[in-house]
C-alpha cells in the first residue's frame, strides 16, 4: 500500500508514521508537510534512510504539488495537516480557515479527481462543542463548535461528508479526544506543564481548573486510525477515546505527583475565552465494529511521556526559544502570568 500522510511532521502525524513503519514495514509512506512552527522533522529522525519513507515539504493547498504526488499512485490519503491549537486560533483565526477548511477541500478535490481509494480526515471531539456534567459524544451528536479552531475542523468534516454523499468519495472521519505522548509541541497543556516543571517554572491553569478533558495516549490513536484505514466503512465517522476523563486540576496534580514537584507551582490564570467545559468520547462504535481498544492507562502513559521529555531536553529546549517566547508572552501575559 502507498500512503500520502499530510501533516506528518507534527505530533500525531509523526507518531502515526513511526507506528506504520513498524507495523507495516512494506508500505510506502509519503509525508507532505508545510513545516509550520508545529512541524519538526526531528520527530522522524529514526525513519531517515528507510527506503519506504519519503518527505516532501509543501502545502496541502498547493494543487499542482498534490497532483504531482497523487500521479505517482497513492492508495490512501490520511489528512493530519492542520493548524491545531485553540489558543492560537483565538489570537489569529485566518490561518485556521486557510489550512483546515480550504486546504482540506482542495485535498479532497485532488484525491477525488485522481480516484484515490480511501481518504481519512483526522478530526476532533471539539467539533461537538461542550458537554454538561453528564453524557458523552457519540458519532450522531450534533456539531456545535465554539472556537475558531473547532469551527474550522467542523467545516472540514462537513465538506468531507458532502464529498461522500455527493460524489460517493470513499471518505472516513476520525474524531479523537485530547492526545498526549512524545513529540507534542510544548504549547499544549501537558508538554507545556512538563517542560515548565522540569525547569521549576509555574504551570498556568486556566480559570477554575475544573474543565474536563478526555485523554488518550497517541499510539492508541495511531492503532485506531490504522484500523479505520483497513477496516473502516466509507462515509462513516469513528469516535476515538480512552475513557480517561480528568479535570485539568486533577490531571496536573497527577503530573506534579509523578514528577515530585510541589503544588505551589500551579498558577491560576485568566480563563480561555469560550473555554469548552467538558469533553467525553463514547468510543463504543469503533470498539464494537472494528475491534479497537485502548491499551494505555493514563498514569502509565503520563509516566512514559514525562520520561520522554526528561530525556529529550534538546528537542524541546530548541523549540522554547524565538517565536515560542513571543507566543507565550502574547497568550499568557494577558492572562496575568508573570514572566516565563
Ligand atoms: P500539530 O500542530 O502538532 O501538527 C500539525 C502538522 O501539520 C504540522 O507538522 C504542520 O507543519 C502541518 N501543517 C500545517 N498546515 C499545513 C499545510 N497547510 N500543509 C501541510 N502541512 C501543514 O497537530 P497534531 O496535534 O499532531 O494534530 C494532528 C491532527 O489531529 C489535526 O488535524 C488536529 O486537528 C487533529 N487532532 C489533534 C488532537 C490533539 O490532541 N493534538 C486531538 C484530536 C484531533
Ligand atoms: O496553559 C494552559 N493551561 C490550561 O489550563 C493550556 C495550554 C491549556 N489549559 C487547559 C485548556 C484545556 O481545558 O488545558 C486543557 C487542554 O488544553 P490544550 O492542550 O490546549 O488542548 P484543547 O484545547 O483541549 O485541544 C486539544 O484537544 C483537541 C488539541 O489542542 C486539539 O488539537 C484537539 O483537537
Amino acid at each position: 500500500m502507498k500512503l500520502l500522510i499530510t501533516g506528518g511532521a507534527g505530533f500525531i502525524g509523526s507518531n502515526f508514521i513511526l507506528y506504520m513503519l513498524e507495523h507495516h514495514p512494506d508500505y510506502d509512506i509519503i509525508n507532505l508537510d508545510k513545516l509550520t512552527y508545529a512541524g519538526n522533522l526531528e520527530n522522524l529522525a529514526s525513519a531517515g534512510g528507510n527506503p519506504h519513507y519519503s518527505f516532501i515539504r509543501g502545502d496541502i493547498a498547493d494543487a499542482k504539488l498534490v497532483d504531482a504526488i497523487l500521479d505517482g499512485g497513492v492508495d490512501a490519503v490520511i489528512n493530519f495537516a492542520a493548524e491545531s491549537h485553540v489558543d492560537r486560533s483565538i489570537l489569529e483565526p485566518a490561518a485556521f480557515i486557510k489550512t483546515n477548511v480550504l486546504g482540506t477541500q482542495l485535498l479532497l478535490d485532488r484525491a477525488r479527481e485522481k480516484h484515490v481509494g480511501r481518504f481519512i480526515q483526522i478530526s476532533t471531539d471539539e467539533v461537538y462543542g461542550s458537554l454538561g456534567a453528564t453524557g458523552k459524544f457519540t458519532e450522531t451528536t450534533c456539531l456545535h463548535p465554539n472556537s475558531p479552531y473547532s469551527a474550522s475542523k467542523a467545516s472540514a468534516d462537513m465538506i468531507a461528508q458532502a464529498y461522500f454523499e455527493t460524489f460517493s468519495m470513499p471518505v472516513m472521519i476520525t474524531r479523537t479526544s485530547n492526545n498526549y505522548g512524545p513529540y507534542q509541541f510544548p504549547e499544549k497543556f501537558l508538554p507545556l506543564a512538563v517542560t515548565n516543571l522540569l525547569e521549576d517554572r509555574p504551570v498556568p491553569v486556566y480559570g477554575d481548573g475544573l474543565n474536563v478533558r478526555d485523554w488518550i495516549f497517541v499510539m492508541d490513536n495511531a492503532e485506531a486510525i490504522d484500523l479505520v484505514l483497513h477496516k473502516g466503512k466509507e462515509g462513516e465517522v469513528y469516535n476515538i477515546g480512552a475513557g480517561e476523563e480528568r479535570t485539568n486540576k486533577a490531571f496536573i496534580e497527577s503530573v506534579l505527583h509523578l514528577m515530585g514537584k510541589p503544588a505551589s507551582l500551579i498558577t491560576s490564570v485568566k480563563d480561555r475565552p469560550g473555554h469548552d467545559r467538558r469533553y467525553a468520547i463514547d468510543p463504543s462504535k469503533i470498539m464494537d465494529r472494528l475491534g479497537w481498544k485502548p491499551r494505555t492507562v493514563l498514569d502509565r502513559g503520563l509516566q512514559t511521556t514525562i520520561d520522554w521529555y526528561t530525556v529529550n531536553r534538546t528537542w524541546w529546549k530548541r523549540i522554547k526559544s524565538g517565536e515560542y517566547l513571543e507566543y507565550y508572552e502574547k497568550n499568557y501575559a494577558v492572562k496575568g502570568l508573570k514572566g516565563y
